[in-house]
Order: C-alpha cells, then structure tokens, then sequence
C-alpha cells in the first residue's frame, strides 16, 4: 500500500499540470484555434477522428465491462459450465463491417482535404493574380521573397488577410520545416526539390488574435532548432501593396549623428552579409525595415537593449548561427551607434 503512494503523487501532479497545459491554447499559436479555410478544414478533421475514437473506445469499454460483470464466476457456480459456442457469423460480419465504415467516414474527407490543400494550381496558372511567396530556410532563420513584387524580407512574414497566399518553400542547408499552427499544419522545406500549398487569414479573426501569428521551425536542424521562429503579421489589402510600394522605395537617411556613425559602421563590417534594399536576398537576413519587426533574430523582444545583446553576442542567444564574425571587438561606442542606426531601419 505505502509503496505505491509516491507514484500516485507523482501521476496526480502530472495530471494536474496536464490540465493546467491544456490550458495554453493562445490564438496566435494554437492549432486548435483555426484562423483561416485551411485550419478550419483541418480542424473539422480533427473533430471528427477524435468523435469517432472516443465512440469506439466508449462502446468498446461498455460493452467489455457487461461481459465481465455478466459472465463472472459466481458462488455456487463453481462447476457450471455455460453452453459453448464456435464462432457467430452474425457477429463476425458485424464486427467486420463496422470498422469499415467508420474507415470510410474518416478517409471520405480526409482525401479530399488533401487534395484540395495540395491544389496551387492558381499559382501555375498566368490568368489568376495570386500572391506567392518563396520561402527560403536557413539555420536558424527564415527569407521571404515575394516573386511578383521583387521585395524580399525575413523573419517576420507580411501577408494579406481573406485570400489564399500560395508558398514555395526550400531549404538552403538542411531540411527544416515551415509551420504556422494558428492557419494551417505544417510542410517540410527540402533541399533539393520545392514543395508548395497555401494558407489562409481570416481579417476577422486574425484582428481578434492581434494579427500576429507564431511560426516555427518543426524539423529538428540544429543546436538552435528550437529558436527557429518566425512571425507572420496580418494586414488589409490595401495595407499589404502600400506595404510592397515602400519595400520597393527603400532608403534610409540615418536622422541623427549617432545614426550616421552606425551608418559607417555597418557599411564596413555588415554590408557583406546583409542587405539593406528592399529587393536584395543575402547570406543574412535582409535588414531593410529592421526597426519594423517585432523580434529580433525571431525570438529576442524588439527592445535597443536586446538587440545590444544580440550584436554583443549572438551565440549566446542563438548557439551555433551563422552570424560570425569578430563581435566582441565593437566598442560600447560602436554598439550605441550601431543600436541606434538598425532601430532606425523603418519603412515610414
Ligand atoms: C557572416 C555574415 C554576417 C555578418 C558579417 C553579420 N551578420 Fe548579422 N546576421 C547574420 C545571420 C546569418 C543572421 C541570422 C541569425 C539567426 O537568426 O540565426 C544575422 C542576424 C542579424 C540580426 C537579426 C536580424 C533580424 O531580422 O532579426 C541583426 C540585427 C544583425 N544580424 C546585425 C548585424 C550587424 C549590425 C552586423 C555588423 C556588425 C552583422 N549583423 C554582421 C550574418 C551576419
Ligand atoms: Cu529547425
């Protein structure tokens, strides 16, 4: 008795914190808060398996529970033997035939979904205007060129809410995968061959959330895999093109020395792997509306004190990224200037 009592404690406390995580959906990031038609698909999926488990293991349970009470040995009944039956075609085919079509009310929808969530026919197709974008995975950031316009960007991802944004996605080193749970599962992002599907805002729902989604890297890639983030924002239409036309006009005139100094800095030891112009894909992260993005490196807050750590010592915030280079020699004067001229990196 006393010896099970600590492995009781244990399942309850993790029952308890079960409960508490279940508890963690948020709307930017859960995929059981759908944003979009390709969510709202996947999330009717995900009703209907989890209804049809949970009549199978309820029936199931029934019916085990009847036959144990109903046929236990009983007192007095010791030497009774109940009449002995071989086999019930009746029950056989019953048995047979009912898990066949729950087969069926599973698979019926679930291919069709897929089908349709594959379709990028549109993006294929000359006559139909579509939005595509080409998404680029590195270690441990994201790229997102936008074809149409030649306006590229990185880490936070804009696109328009209530029509369907059709995506290529690549990998430039490793396999990685792109996932914004909130609109959609998640597809990998190859080396060597470019999948592509769609993903769809809501503009109700996304205001609702903030308009800010989380997306993940959901393939394991490295050291700092699990750091691999990216933000999606959500804006109108008619937001998204002013959005593009800036992009296309970008041009910084740093507004203060500091700034200007920074300038300098930059232009000698930056410059090589990052752009600035709002149309240039890079080895880097492009940093033309920087002073824009919501985080820094995808997971620091956007803050002049972090992005201090972040150019200090990446490493120690991201292990292992491709941000090398001679840091720790930038004095606390450079760094300032530095500080001062990314912050200033905005599209207005
Ligand atoms: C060797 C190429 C290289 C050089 C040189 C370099 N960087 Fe980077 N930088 C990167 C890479 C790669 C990343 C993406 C790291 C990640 O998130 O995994 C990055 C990320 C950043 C970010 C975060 C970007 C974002 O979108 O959030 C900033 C800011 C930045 N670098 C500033 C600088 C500054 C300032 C310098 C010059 C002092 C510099 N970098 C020099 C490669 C470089
Ligand atoms: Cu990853």
């Amino acid at each position: 008795m006393k010896r099970w009592l600590p492995n009781l404690r244990v399942f309850s406390l993790f029952s308890v914190l079960a409960l508490f995580l279940a508890g963690c959906g948020k709307p930017y990031l859960s995929a059981l808060q759908p944003v979009g038609e390709v969510a709202d698909m996947q999330m009717s999926l995900i009703l209907l398996s989890t209804a049809i488990m949970t009549i199978v293991v309820v029936v199931v349970s029934i019916i085990f529970v009847y036959v144990v009470v109903k046929f236990r040995k009983r007192k007095g009944d010791e030497d009774f033997i109940p009449k002995q039956v071989e086999g019930s075609h009746k029950l056989e085919v019953i048995w047979t035939v009912i898990p066949i079509l729950l087969l069926l009310i599973l698979a019926v929808p679930t291919v069709s979904y897929t089908f349709k969530l594959a379709d990028v026919e549109a993006m294929h197709n000359e006559e139909e205007d579509v939005l595509v974008v080409d998404v680029t995975a590195h270690l441990y950031w994201w790229e997102f060129e936008y074809p149409g316009y030649g306006v590229v960007t990185s880490q936070d991802l804009v696109v328009p809410t209530d029509e369907r944004i059709y995506f290529n996605l690549i990998a430039s080193d490793v396999k990685h995968s792109f996932w914004v749970p909130s609109a959609g599962g998640k597809l990998d992002t190859n080396t060597d061959n470019v999948n592509s599907f769609w993903l769809s805002f809501d503009s109700k729902r996304a205001e609702e959330a903030g308009n800010l989604f989380y997306g993940k890297c959901a393939e394991l890639c490295g050291p700092s895999h699990a750091l691999m983030d990216f933000k999606v924002q959500t804006v109108s239409r008619a937001e998204f093109d002013q959005w593009i036309e800036k992009m296309q006009n970008v041009e910084h005139t740093p507004t203060t020395d500091l700034a200007q100094a920074g300038e300098e800095i930059f232009a000698q030891s930056c410059i090589g792997c990052h752009a600035i112009s709002g149309d240039a894909s890079s080895i880097a992260p492009n940093l033309a509306n920087f002073g824009d993005r919501s985080r820094i490196a995808g997971i620091l807050e956007h803050t002049p004190e972090k992005l201090r750590l972040w150019l200090e010592d990446p490493d120690s915030v991201k292990p292992a990224n491709k941000m090398t280079g001679t840091y720790g020699e930038l004095n606390p004067d450079e760094l300032d200037a530095l500080v001062e001229y990314l912050m200033d990196l905005k599209l207005e």
